[in-house]
């Protein structure tokens, strides 16, 4: 009698596990026929998901391409240094590190790298767009570092430099940080490093949400001017859920040491060739193109809502997001999140600049168009959605607005399959 599977049977998920297949089945549905909205998702492509799925998940690689702790890494490191070799051309960055988990160990990695327990960071309030890793109370770093917070202009939208001026000279920071969760115009990375330069500090720019516009050419790049740059790479980027660090060579071993060992073990290599594949699909032409019309479809949609009364916050977006104050038209965020998904149109309720509600019922929403544009949702496209999404917030309680916006979004998502071929159960 056999004691174990042979991992070579023909086994498929359905056939071994049918309850996580179901359950990933019904998550495939739901992808497939929503309006996926929330402006930090995407949809990776086919050969993303059949990198994360492959064999590279069995491997333990320890340490770096050509220096690792275990045998049989040769093909390993192969990948490790595709997916280096990748993203050093998408960005220009002199050192990269693919190793990160994600966002958030990304960012206690470089802090733990260039930081002493006690030294200041200078960051954005997170009610204004900052992230909680850029130093919220909450998080365990803010008990080993200082955290001080600038804001933006509440006329201009903009990020005011007078008052990141002051700051920087009251609290002699040790490290200045750039980059942001629901800030939706362009950053003026030169002001940064001017102060930066004139306070002593190094400079961080975290591009999680805009990285894959700046690999398309339609948003700045602050890699050859910062010190170190974090990402995600599941955003804009449409890579596999995972984080990267770059950085110029005189920081490059405090952080590759910092990541690994500091803090993380083995890296999980299928994510690793994941990432690889990703940058090869964003070194392509067509990757520029997507992220041309990420901007063109967020354009429309600030049309739509701004024409409906609803205020924009930060005046308008440069970027894959719009952030709105729902309550300029007699709603909150949690209620707006709650109505738009009751017709499959995802989004997430988010703080506004100073908002006054509290985060599980703030005043705002955040909605973003990567997602929908990978599915190929263009201008007219987007129109709909937005008027679908103004109807519907305009009578919330109208049964029938309700139906025609469940209609809508039935038509547009039959009208831009997603994964076809792929499933889970049959
Ligand atoms: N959770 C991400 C977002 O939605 O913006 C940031 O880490």
């Amino acid at each position: 009698m056999k004691k174990y599977r042979n991992v070579n049977e023909p086994l498929r998920l359905k056939d071994c596990d049918r309850e996580t297949a179901e359950a990933l089945e019904r998550e495939l549905e739901r992808q497939r026929h929503g309006l996926e909205m929330i402006a930090s998702e995407n949809f990776v492509s086919r050969a993303v998901l059949e990198a994360l799925g492959s064999v590279a998940t069995n491997k333990y690689s320890e340490g770096y391409p050509g220096n690792r702790y275990y045998g049989g890494c040769t093909n390993i490191d192969s990948i490790e240094r595709l997916a280096i070799a990748r993203a050093q051309q998408l960005f220009g960055a002199e050192h990269v590190n693919v190793q990160p988990l994600s966002g958030a160990p990304a960012n206690v990695a470089v802090y733990s790298a260039l930081l002493q327990p006690g030294d200041t960071v200078l960051g954005m309030d997170l009610s204004h767009g900052g992230h909680l890793t850029h130093g919220h109370p909450v998080t365990w770093m803010s008990k080993l570092f200082t955290f001080a917070r600038y804001k933006t202009d509440p006329t201009t939208g903009l990020i005011d430099f007078d008052q990141v001026r002051a700051l920087a000279k009251q609290h002699r920071p040790k490290l200045i940080l750039v980059g942001y969760s629901a800030y939706t115009r362009e950053i003026d990375y030169v002001q940064f490093k001017q102060i930066a330069d004139e306070v002593g500090a190094l400079t961080m720019a975290d591009i999680a949400h805009i990285a894959g516009l700046i690999a398309g050419g339609v948003m700045q790049n602050p890699t050859p001017l910062f010190d170190v740059i974090t990402t995600t790479t599941h955003k804009t980027l449409r890579g596999p859920r995972g984080g990267m660090i770059m950085c110029k060579d005189t920081h490059a071993a405090a952080i590759d040491k910092a990541v690994f060992p500091g803090f993380q073990g083995g890296p999980h290599e299928n994510n690793v060739a994941a990432k690889a594949v990703a940058f090869k699909e964003a070194l392509a032409p067509s990757f520029k193109t997507y992220a041309q019309q990420i901007l063109k479809n967020t354009k429309v949609l600030e049309k739509i809502f701004s024409d409906a009364g609803i205020t924009i916050c930060f005046n308008k977006t440069d970027n894959h997001m719009l952030l709105l104050d729902v309550t300029s038209i007699g709603l909150t965020g949690k209620h707006t999140e709650q109505l738009l998904d009751t017709v499959g149109i995802t989004v997430n309720k988010n703080v506004i600049p100073d908002d006054p509600r509290k985060p599980m019922d703030p005043s705002g929403i955040r909605i973003g168009t990567p997602a929908l544009t990978t599915r190929g949702f263009d201008e007219r496209d987007m129109a709909l959605v937005g008027e679908t999404i103004v109807n519907l917030l305009k009578s919330p309680n109208d049964t029938s607005v309700c139906t025609r916006a469940q209609d809508a979004v039935r038509a547009l998502t039959d009208a831009h399959p997603l994964y076809p071929d792929l499933t889970y159960t049959t």
